[in-house]
């Protein structure tokens, strides 16, 4: 499953990046977004009408709920063997960067350092108007519901369609991504951007580009190895 010739670039690599999405966290029970999972929809709104800017303007209480109950679904879930395979690459590489979309944590659960989340994290809520951060793991529904400093509404902090990513994620996900020599996008449908535009910065940079999804994506062609598998199953056989 795993050729010669990546093989030999993963053993010779002194600076690897790695994309995650949805996928990764599949086996863990998290449903995705695009594979026919079952939070896709909500109250036959599609999710990227209730994960956007304007339902946070407009509808508030109806995003919280959204994601309380998501929160709720991930509490059971643990990292799999695709996590723990990606952690004990830290170890491995001079340099190694996990750049993730995922807001469920579950790299951090599986041991991995600093890694890059693009999209946010659900266990943590912002104020809408100072943007002081909340820890709220563990709490569902969520508290607090108002700022302990200026009374204004806190709001999930995760980016949502129409929003800008964390500058500073985005900023060190794009050094990583041009800097690598060899760039793996794993479990993501390479449709949201600027996410989904890391693996071709990288491979226009130079980088060795590797897929790991057991379906095709627009990325598919663009890559040098395509590899067609769960993240579970080839992870760990590397
Ligand atoms: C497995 C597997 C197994 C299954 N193993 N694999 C350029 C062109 C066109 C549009 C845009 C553009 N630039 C920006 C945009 C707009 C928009 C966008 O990209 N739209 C496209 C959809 C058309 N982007 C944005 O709005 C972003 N902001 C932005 O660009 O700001 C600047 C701006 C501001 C104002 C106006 C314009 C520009 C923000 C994007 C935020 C995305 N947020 C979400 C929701 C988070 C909240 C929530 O959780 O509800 O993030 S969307 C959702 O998709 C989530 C994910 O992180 C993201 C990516 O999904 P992912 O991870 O790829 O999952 P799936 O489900 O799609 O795919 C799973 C894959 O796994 C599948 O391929 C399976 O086959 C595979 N798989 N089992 C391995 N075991």
């Amino acid at each position: 499953m795993i050729s010669e010739r990546l093989r030999e670039k993963f053993n010779t690599a002194k600076h690897v990046c790695v994309l995650t999405g949805a996928g990764i966290s599949a086996e863990s029970g998290v449903p995705t977004f695009r594979g026919g999972g079952q939070t896709a929809v909500w109250k036959g709104m599609p999710f990227d009408e209730i994960s956007s800017a304007r339902m946070v303007r407009e509808n508030l209480p109806e995003v919280w709920e959204w994601f309380d109950y998501r929160r709720g679904v991930l509490k059971d879930c643990e990292p799999n063997a695709a996590h723990f395979a990606l952690a004990k690459w830290q170890d491995k590489f001079a340099d190694f960067t996990l750049v993730t979309q995922n807001i469920d944590g579950l790299h951090a659960a599986a041991g991995s350092r600093g890694v890059v989340e693009l999209h946010g994290n659900i266990q943590r809520a912002y104020c809408t108007n100072c943007e002081k951060r909340f820890d709220i793991r563990g709490k569902i529904p969520h508290a607090p519901d108002e700022c302990d400093e200026c009374g204004a509404k806190a709001r999930p902090d995760v980016v949502l369609f129409g929003e800008m990513l964390p500058a500073g994620a985005l900023f060190n996900a794009q050094s990583a991504a041009v800097n690598c020599d060899l760039f793996f996008v794993i479990g993501t449908s390479a449709l949201v951007y600027p996410a989904a535009g890391l693996a071709e910065l990288s491979k226009r940079a130079g980088a060795f580009l590797v897929e790991i999804n057991p379906e095709e994506t627009p990325m598919t062609g663009f890559c040098d190895e395509p590899i067609r598998a769960r993240a579970g199953e080839i992870l760990p056989l590397f």
